[in-house]
């Protein structure tokens, strides 16, 4: 029988892929393409993405489909969220693609509360305060370079703009829209007086489009490039949002940890918390598929690892990190991983001695040290993280599922396991491209609905009990 094929296109901030889908015997079946590498740059003394390089990588991936000759029905992609750019009348991008990670935010959060209070601004979106969201970045520009936001016809997120490269089609969805801070939680929609308070144009912000939308057929040059046409179609284009579809369980029993450079920690609700309560806690309404919220907590993650073993004199396997960090286990000292150092140091190694010394705490000084401490604070503030979402809900969940790239680190999730004291479930590791295949396939009506689609990945994919 001839297989559907489905591709997501999966770009995370350290890496992307193209991951070819299909359903076969009642099971998903997933393939990995292509992949390639993401980073950030340095450019006119900004931490920019190079968009353009991933724009071509993009292409590479489809070209591959031809060469494979597995043509795809839809595309879909999703990356990081609360990036964007600002396109002029005629397409063009206006300035450099800056990452979520530079600097220029400082302060914006002051420029923001004069026009509206910190505790208004979370009462009406549910976001939770993070410099780099895009209502600061927002901010940021229109003080640094106004003249883009005047200029400014479009205002589209990532994937939106990879997606308008593809097929000249602008639209904004919504699951991503969330990240910006500029949605209303309860219409679900852009918060149009919030927009005019905030002083930003209002004709930039196009209509929000819901996962399963389409976005249109590739432009008639790129089926000339890749030699094929395909329909994008809009998946839950936050990478999180994605990643949360796939997680393969469907009672409301768990919590789940989103595990890459990231670590998104939290549940899933029908009904967004605004209070003040939640607000104090810092967590998320993130907007996922079918109007579901995502109530989590960013934790910096494996960010901080990635960039540990950058600086490492020896590309060690992942094996030999966790004998290093084994070793190192009588280093005392416990990092605050979301402080604030640790966003975008020039040094990760630097970072973490100095935040001991500030607080006090004994330095690292080997690998063996570094690892150690970066592990445990990591898996301790899982362990708060559980508490907190415990004592706000007022429930009790008594497993973890943990998803992405991070779901195979074999000593972190012990750890997690130890801290918690719950049941940890690591897999899959590539939920986030699952769940962008899962909104094309319920578009297509390969599954009948999410709980269909959920207990169809359960099934499909090696979910491992992670023993404490
Ligand atoms: P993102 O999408 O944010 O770029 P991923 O979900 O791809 O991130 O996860 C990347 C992280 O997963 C890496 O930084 C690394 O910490 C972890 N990882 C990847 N492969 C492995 C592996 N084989 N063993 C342990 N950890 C891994
Ligand atoms: C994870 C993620 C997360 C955002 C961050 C910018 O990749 O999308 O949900 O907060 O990147």
């Amino acid at each position: 029988m001839k297989r559907t094929y489905y591709l997501a296109v999966d770009i995370g901030a350290s890496s992307g892929r193209h991951i070819l889908g299909w359903i076969e015997n009642g099971k998903v079946r997933i393939e990995e393409i292509y992949r390639f590498e993401n980073r950030l740059e340095e450019k006119d003394g900004h931490l920019c993405w190079d968009l353009d390089r991933l724009f071509q990588e993009v292409l590479k991936g489809l070209e591959r489909c031809k060469e494979l000759d597995r043509i795809p029905l839809s595309i879909g992609i999703d990356t990081w969220g609360v990036d964007f750019v600002l396109l002029d009348g005629a397409g063009h991008v206006l300035g450099n693609s800056i990452a979520y990670r530079d600097g220029r935010t400082q302060g914006m959060d002051t420029e923001v509360y004069k026009v509206i209070s910190e505790e208004e601004l979370y009462h009406r979106n549910g976001i939770q305060k993070q410099l780099f969201n895009s209502v600061y970045q927002l901010a940021a520009l229109q003080r640094q370079n106004p003249e883009f936001l005047n200029q400014a016809q479009s205002f589209l997120m990532i994937p939106e703009y990879l997606n308008f490269r593809l097929t000249g089609e602008k639209k904004n969805e919504y699951t991503n829209a969330t990240t910006t801070q500029l949605v209303n939680a309860q219409t679900q929609d852009w918060d149009e007086e919030l927009i005019g308070r905030l002083g930003l144009p209002r004709r930039i912000f196009g209509k929000l489009h819901m996962p399963k939308a389409s976005v249109g057929d590739l432009a008639p040059e790129i089926q000339k490039r890749v030699g094929f046409n395909a329909e994008v179609v809009l998946p839950a284009t936050h990478d999180t949002g994605s990643a949360v579809l796939a997680v393969p369980a469907n009672d409301d029993h768990f919590i789940y940890l989103s595990s890459g450079t990231w670590s998104l920690m939290g549940i899933e609700r029908l009904i967004p918390d605004c209070t003040e309560e939640s607000r104090q806690h810092n967590f998320t309404n993130e907007g996922g598929y079918h109007y579901r919220y995502r109530y989590l907590k960013n934790i910096m993650g494996l960010w901080i690892m990635q960039s540990l073993r950058k600086e490492f004199k020896h590309a060690y396997s992942f094996d030999e990190l966790y004998t290093l960090a084994e070793i190192g286990s009588y280093f005392p000292s416990v990092l605050d991983v979301n402080d604030a150092a640790f966003l975008a140091p020039k040094s990760m190694i630097r970072a973490v001695q100095e935040y001991c010394e500030r607080t006090g705490q004994e330095k690292p000084e080997t690998e063996c040290e570094l690892l150690y401490c970066v592990y445990n604070s990591l898996a301790k503030c899982y362990a708060a993280t559980v508490a907190e979402i415990e004592g706000v809900t007022g429930k009790e969940y008594p497993r973890i599922h943990v998803v992405g790239g991070g779901c195979q680190d074999h000593f972190l999730n012990k750890l997690t396991a130890e801290y918690t004291g719950k049941e940890v479930y690591a897999g899959p590791v590539e939920a986030t491209a699952l769940g962008n295949l899962v909104a094309q396939m319920l578009k297509s009506q390969a599954f009948a609905d999410l709980v269909e689609a959920r207990e169809t990945i359960a099934r499909s994919f090696n979910v491992k009990k992670v023993e404490g």
